[in-house]
C-alpha cells in the first residue's frame, strides 16, 4: 500500500514536468503554455502567465526537492516502530522564514500584475490614430461582423496589420451569453444580448488566428469557431472597399457564409441533414416569406438564427439557397 500510495503522488506531482517537454518536442506549440502572442495585450497576458509559472517552478522545487531529500535522509533505518521523535519546540528563525518567503511571492506576484497589467485598461480607451471599428455579433452558432462601410462577414474577420481596432462585442436579440475568444489577440470579450463589450488592440503580426466561442452555449458550441485574417494595411483596404461594392451588386460570398456559418453546421454543407433535418429540396427554401418566419422566430431546437438580419442578408441567402438546395438545384453543394 505504502510504496504505491509513494509512486502515485510522485507520478501525480512529476506527471505535468515530465509532460511538457513532450509536448514541446512534439512541434512549436508548447500546449501547455498560452499561444504566441500577436498583439501587446495578449503580450502582458503571456508574461504574467510565465511570471506566475515561474514563481510556480520555484515553490515546486522548494516544496519536492527537502521533501525527497528527507524521505531519503530520515527514513526509518530498522529504529523501534514506536521510539519517539527529536522533541522540537518551536524556531523563531524557521517560522519567520516560512512566513515572509510566501508573503515576499504574492508580493511580488501581486506587484507584476498591478504594474503589468494596467497597459490592458490603457488599451480600453485606444491607442490614437485611425482605429478600425467593427461591431462583433454572437447568436447561436456564429459570429457575424459588420465594418465600418457596411460589409458583412460570418465566421471570419479580417483586419488591418499595426492599426487600432476596435471589436463592439454584443450579443443577439433574445440570444444567449458567448465570449469572443482569441488567444493571439488578447483576453475573452463576452457577448451579452443588450450590452456591449469594447475591445481594442493593435494586431501587430500579420496571419490567421483562431478562437473558439468560450462560454458553453448549447447544442454546436463547439462549432462556433472564431478566424481572424490579419493583413497589410493596404491590402485590408482595397479588400473591404471591394468587398462592399460586392455585397451591394450582389457578386459576393455573403450567401455562401451565411449559410456555412448560421445553417451547415446544423443542416450539413448540402443540406443533407445533420443534427437538423435535410432541408435539401425542401418546399420552404422556395417559400421566402415562411422561411423567413422560420428564421426569425427559430422552431423547437432551432434558435431564431435570422433574427435582426437586414434584407441584404437575407437575399444574399436566398440566392445561395435557390441555387445550390432549392428544388431545381442539386444537394452535394456543386
Ligand atoms: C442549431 C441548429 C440549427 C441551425 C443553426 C439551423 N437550423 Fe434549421 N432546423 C434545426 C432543427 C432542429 C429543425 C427542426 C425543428 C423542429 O421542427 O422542431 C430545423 C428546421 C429547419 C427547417 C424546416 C424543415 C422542415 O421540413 O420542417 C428549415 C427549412 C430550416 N431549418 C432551415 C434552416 C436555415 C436556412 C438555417 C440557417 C439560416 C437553419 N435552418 C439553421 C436546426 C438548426
Ligand atoms: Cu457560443
Amino acid at each position: 500500500m505504502r510504496p504505491k500510495l509513494l509512486a502515485t503522488t510522485a507520478l501525480l506531482a512529476l506527471g505535468p514536468s515530465i509532460a511538457a517537454p513532450a509536448a514541446w518536442a512534439d512541434g512549436d506549440d508548447p500546449g501547455l503554455g498560452p499561444e504566441d502572442p500577436a498583439s501587446p495585450g495578449a503580450e502582458r497576458i503571456a508574461d504574467t502567465y510565465w511570471v506566475i509559472t515561474g514563481f510556480m517552478g520555484l515553490v515546486f522545487l522548494a516544496v519536492f526537492v527537502p521533501l525527497v531529500v528527507f524521505v531519503v535522509k530520515y527514513r526509518r533505518r530498522g529504529r523501534d516502530r514506536y521510539a519517539d521523535g527529536l522533541q522540537v519546540y518551536g524556531s523563531t528563525r524557521l517560522e519567520l522564514t516560512w512566513t515572509l518567503v510566501p508573503v515576499g511571492i504574492v508580493a511580488i506576484l501581486i506587484g507584476f500584475v498591478v504594474l503589468a497589467l494596467p497597459s490592458l485598461n490603457d488599451f480600453a480607451k485606444g491607442y490614437g490614430g485611425k482605429t478600425e471599428e467593427v461591431t462583433v455579433i454572437g447568436k447561436r452558432f456564429y459570429w457575424s461582423y459588420e465594418y465600418g462601410n457596411g460589409v458583412l462577414t460570418i465566421d471570419r474577420l479580417r483586419l488591418p496589420l499595426g492599426r487600432n481596432v476596435r471589436l463592439d462585442v454584443t450579443g443577439g436579440e433574445n440570444d444567449v451569453i458567448h465570449s469572443f475568444w482569441v488567444p493571439a489577440l488578447g483576453g475573452k470579450f463576452d457577448s451579452i444580448p443588450g450590452e456591449t463589450n469594447t475591445f481594442y488592440f493593435v494586431p501587430t503580426e500579420r496571419g490567421t488566428f483562431k478562437g473558439v466561442c468560450g462560454e458553453f452555449c448549447g447544442l454546436e458550441h463547439t462549432e462556433m469557431t472564431i478566424t481572424v485574417e490579419v493583413l497589410e494595411a493596404s491590402e485590408y483596404d482595397r479588400w473591404v472597399r471591394e468587398e462592399a461594392g460586392r455585397q451591394r451588386d450582389g457578386t459576393s460570398q455573403l450567401g455562401r457564409e451565411t449559410f456555412e456559418g448560421a445553417c451547415a453546421k446544423c443542416h450539413g454543407l448540402a443540406g443533407e441533414g445533420d443534427v437538423g433535418p435535410r432541408i435539401a429540396g425542401n418546399a420552404l427554401i422556395g417559400d421566402r416569406d415562411a422561411l423567413v418566419r422560420l428564421l426569425e422566430e427559430g422552431r423547437g431546437k432551432m434558435p431564431a438564427v435570422g433574427a435582426g438580419w437586414e434584407d441584404r442578408q437575407y437575399d444574399a441567402l436566398f440566392d445561395y439557397l435557390e441555387k445550390e438546395l432549392g428544388q431545381g438545384g442539386d444537394a452535394d453543394g456543386s
